[in-house]
């Protein structure tokens, strides 16, 4: 019997008051739809069975090496953790899954914590190592890399550790790993580019070996950070040869925020399909750096043409198509959950955009080289107001009109500041 943390009659109120406007929007955009051929109800239908996980270590207060800021009230274990992607889910319905982390989201009952979640509405996505921190009592340092280290009892720890978070998230209901490693240099010279290469795929390659048959490891790109001079899976290209070396279980994880600026992720995206490597994403976005922006904040078009990619790989399936959807973000100055909500809304919204794009014109005007008119295609959805859709869905699934005005409304967030105990000061991620 799940135990939501809002009560299901602030939420009725609040949509009260908004019921008939949103009827009337919903109304207006089917039949501007309908003039194009399309119904309404089926977009609805498809945003409704679409969702995306949120990460654990995106519910509290994020930081920069310089200082994090914490707010009263925000969780300080995987079960306040719990509790607030839960009120996420319950206000926006599209966010049932929650993608923890390793060691940080530890405790010694999962069993327990799977049924937890499971009270909350929530299930599990896909569970990610930690590699590029050493813990208290580790017995070797990550301080010169992990899978691709050159000590070799350091690069077997690290296999041990992959090895311990897929025992743990098989007693999740969890079915991938996300492997990211922090690897690299600073220097040149530091360190010989494929003998690291190399001791990276030998220990991965025992990772990998270690899956279940029905599991997929989900390799992690990022061009820079923590290392400034090389990291060893540093692009697309050096993930999807990793990939390919390791086996048809192992697919390439995008997260938005691991290019160079104006770097054509959408058309890495469309690479990574072709190839039947496409594996899954980290949503977030940025202006300079891995910034861990909210969704669609800054570049919600970039947002709009990754989706616009995945709907046409969509319907070109290749060997299956079945990317992992993952929110990762660094909630730095705003509430961990109102962040959460919007980005949901924006990541939806550009699933919905794509869904109104008409294909027919699209590809006719690629295959006659009319650019204009291939480009408008795309335009046309992208400026269509798909908010009633995501409202409509919402609703229909028990959640909230106006998501934000429902948080505020509930007074979730000062609740939680009589409850929990404050987050000391400190600098990083989590
Ligand atoms: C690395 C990364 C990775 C996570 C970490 C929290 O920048 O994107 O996905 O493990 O952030
Ligand atoms: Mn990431």
């Amino acid at each position: 019997m799940t135990q939501l943390p809002l009560s299901a009659d602030l939420i009725a109120e609040a949509n009260a008051r908004h019921a008939d406007a949103l009827d009337e929007d919903y109304a207006a955009l089917g039949r501007k739809l309908a003039r194009t051929g399309i119904d309404i109800d089926d977009v609805l239908g498809r945003v409704a069975s679409f969702s995306v996980a949120v990460p654990s270590w995106g519910a509290g207060r994020g930081g920069t090496r310089f200082a994090k800021f914490p707010i009263p009230g925000e969780p300080t274990n995987i079960h306040e953790k719990l509790e607030d992607c839960a009120v996420i889910n319950q206000l926006c319905r599209v966010t049932p899954r929650v993608s923890p982390h390793f060691p940080w989201d530890k405790v010694s009952d999962f069993a327990a914590l799977r049924e937890e979640a499971a009270a909350l509405g929530l299930g599990w996505d896909a569970v990610n190592s930690n590699t590029f921190q050493d813990q208290p009592g580790q017995a070797h340092t990550y301080a010169n890399g992990s899978l691709s280290a050159q000590d070799a009892a350091t690069r077997q720890q690290a296999v041990d550790h992959n090895i311990e978070c897929i025992e743990i998230g098989k007693q999740l209901g969890s079915t991938d790993l996300t492997v990211w490693v922090g690897d690299g240099t600073n220097f040149p010279g530091q360190q010989d580019f494929a003998r690291s290469l190399d001791r990276y795929l030998d220990a991965a390659a025992q990772v990998y070996a270690a899956l279940p048959d029905d599991w997929r490891m989900l390799l992690e790109h990022k061009m820079f950070e923590p290392a400034f001079y090389s990291t060893v899976i540093s692009d697309w290209g050096s993930s999807i040869l990793a990939a390919q070396e390791l086996g048809p279980k192992a697919k390439c994880l995008v997260d938005l925020g691991h290019h160079a600026p104006n770097v054509n992720i959408e058309q890495i995206v469309a690479r990574l399909h072709r190839f039947g490597k496409l594996g899954g994403f980290h949503f977030n976005d940025s202006k300079y750096g891995d910034d861990d922006l909210d969704s669609g904040s800054i570049n919600p078009h970039q947002l709009f043409l990754v989706f616009n990619e995945l709907v046409e790989a969509e319907l070109n399936p290749r060997d299956g198509f079945n990317p992992s959807y993952m929110i990762d973000q660094s909630h730095n100055v705003t509430d961990p959950i109102e962040s959460m909500l919007s980005s949901a809304e924006a990541i939806t919204g550009c699933f919905a955009k794509a869904l109104l794009v008409d294909r027919d014109a699209l590809h006719a005007a690629q295959e006659s080289n009319d650019t204009m008119m291939a480009f408008q295609a795309l335009r046309r959805a992208y400026n269509i107001d798909v908010a009633p859709i995501l409202a409509k869905a919402r609703v229909a699934a028990g959640g909230a009109i106006d998501v934000l005005e429902a948080y505020r409304l509930s007074q979730y967030r000062a609740r939680k500041a009589q409850e929990r105990k404050a987050v000391g000061l400190g600098a990083g991620i989590v």
